[in-house]
């Protein structure tokens, strides 16, 4: 499974550093809803699903914690602790975050509003979808 990554550039001066995200530019949709995740307790794992639909784009503002991805094949890990890179969230993919550092920021961007039907919670029923889903393109 390929990672998709966005560089984003980091502009500013003597002052200090700005990036800005623009959409169908920096990233590949429009952004409907931004949120952020913060103040994670130890030892706790977030994530554990994945969206029938929603594309979203996940950047670490601060601190860091490893993102797992999982397309029911393939699972890839990467660390999340730059604030100049966000990580593509597809569609369809199994997600979870964990390990993370007590000051933790993570920035979402994702291309529709928040609906509950459109997470798939149970694991087992992710792969049956994902193998069709799978079926279905080949
Ligand atoms: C995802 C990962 C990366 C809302 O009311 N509106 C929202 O837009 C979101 C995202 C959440 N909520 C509510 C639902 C829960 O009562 O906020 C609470 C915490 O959400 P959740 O338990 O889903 O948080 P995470 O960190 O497990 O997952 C979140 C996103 O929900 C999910 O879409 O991909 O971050």
């Amino acid at each position: 499974m390929e990672i998709t990554t966005f560089e984003f550039a980091v502009r500013g001066d003597e002052r200090g550093s700005l990036v800005a995200i623009e959409e169908r530019r920096d990233i590949p949709f429009v952004t409907r809803r931004v949120y952020y995740i913060f103040g994670t307790q130890p030892g706790v794992t977030r994530g554990l699903h994945a969206h029938r639909q929603l594309q979203q784009v996940m950047v670490c503002l601060h601190g860091r914690c490893r993102l797992l991805l999982d397309d029911g094949q393939d699972k890839r890990e990467v660390l999340m602790e730059r604030n100049d890179r966000g990580v593509l969230i597809d569609k369809m993919i199994w997600h979870q975050m964990d390990e993370f550092s007590p000051e933790c920021v993570l920035l979402v961007l994702a291309d529709d509003y928040y609906d509950e039907s459109d997470y798939i919670r149970d694991y087992e029923e992710y792969q049956t979808l994902a193998t069709a889903a799978r079926g279905e393109e080949g």
